[in-house]
């Protein structure tokens, strides 16, 4: 059983990356917010669902759409608008974006731009886990897409052939931009791609935010136990286009609105009040809470300055040289 406070903190995560997403597109439209940008919306409950079943200090890596894993690890709101924003107050001074958000921190690896190459990334993290013995496990989040590519396969038959402290998850939304995944994957269902590497493979409801929690509870207690790597699948979708960019035309009217209609946060919101966990005024209250939040967090970044000049000689290299001249 999920703690009552926990089930209400993870509706106010997804009300949260839900409201301060609506509050991206809007300022990305006013051309704000610069660069790519990639929605989560719709996918909010496996983010949520699967961090929260984390220690505060197991590795987490990610794919570019990176907003939703930000937030639900901790990440601050403000900071994480103002690094859209480009703005030298931003989690990565303002010169990641929205793609690369990391929080060192947080244990937060940040975003890769390249489909799949967070995936040994996350293999060498767990790796380092293994050599320091020091009882932590990665999470590593990619779509449907990413299990396709070459170094996907290969991240997956080290991590199980060095039984290495991973959990890999795929937030399976069925396209990989506008590419449907049967047109894309030779096997549809996920999960069942752990069994080429002899590792368990989950599915889960990702629209259910309480379905992926307990799942990932149960699997990253296995993990930490030393069973070695294990696949979980989510299934979900994105309530938007690939990235801000995209109109998402290739998709059926139809087939968003039957997902729609499984939206992760009125679902959630339902199960407490029917379960007793929360009442319609404490969800109104949170809403209110998070409102305030995301609004403070746009004032936040308009207001911070954009990074000085001598910023670009700034972690570019990982120490500085005799020599340099910038030192
Ligand atoms: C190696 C590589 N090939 C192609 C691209 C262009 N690209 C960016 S996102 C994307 C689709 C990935 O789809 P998926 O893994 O399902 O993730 P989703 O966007 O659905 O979250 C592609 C092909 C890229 N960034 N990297
Ligand atoms: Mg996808």
């Amino acid at each position: 059983m999920i703690p009552a406070a926990d089930q209400i903190e993870m509706y106010r995560l997804m009300l949260l990356i839900r409201r301060l997403e609506e509050r991206v597109a809007e300022t990305y439209s006013e051309q704000r917010i610069g660069g790519f940008t990639h929605l989560y919306i719709g996918q909010e409950a496996v983010a949520v669902g699967a961090i929260t079943a984390l220690n505060h200090d197991d590795p987490v890596i990610d794919t570019y759409r990176d907003h939703g894993h930000f937030l639900a690890r901790g990440g601050d709101p403000n900071r994480f608008l103002a690094e859209l924003f480009g703005r030298d107050t931003g989690i990565c001074r303002g010169k990641g974006g929205s793609m690369h958000l990391a929080d060192v921190e947080r244990y937060f690896y940040g975003g890769t731009g390249i489909v799949g190459a967070s995936i040994p990334i996350a293999t060498g993290l767990a790796l380092a886990c293994q050599v320091r013995g020091d009882d932590r496990i990665v999470m590593s989040f990619f779509g449907d897409g990413a299990t396709n590519q070459g170094v996907w396969h290969e991240g997956l038959n080290f991590a199980k052939l060095w039984n290495l402290p991973v959990v890999f998850v795929c937030e399976n939304n069925f396209y990989g931009i506008g590419t449907d995944v049967r047109l894309a994957s030779s096997l549809t269902e996920v999960y069942k791609k752990a069994a080429g590497y002899g590792m368990p493979g989950f599915q889960v409801d990702g629209m259910d935010v309480l379905a992926v929690r307990q799942l990932c509870e149960e699997v990253v207690r296995t993990v930490r136990g030393g069973s070695g790597p294990v696949l979980v699948e989510a299934i979900c979708y994105r309530y938007q286009g690939h990235s801000m960019t995209d109109p998402g035309r290739y998709r059926a009217r139809a087939e968003e609105e039957l997902w729609r209609r499984r939206d992760p946060i009125p679902r959630l919101a339902k199960t407490l009040q029917a379960d007793g966990v929360a009442s319609a005024e404490r969800l109104a209250e949170i809403e209110r809470e998070v409102e305030q939040v995301t609004e403070a967090a746009v004032a936040f970044a308009e207001s911070s300055p954009p990074p000085p000049l001598s910023a670009l000689y700034e972690h570019v290299f990982a120490e500085r040289f005799p020599g340099d001249p910038h030192a």
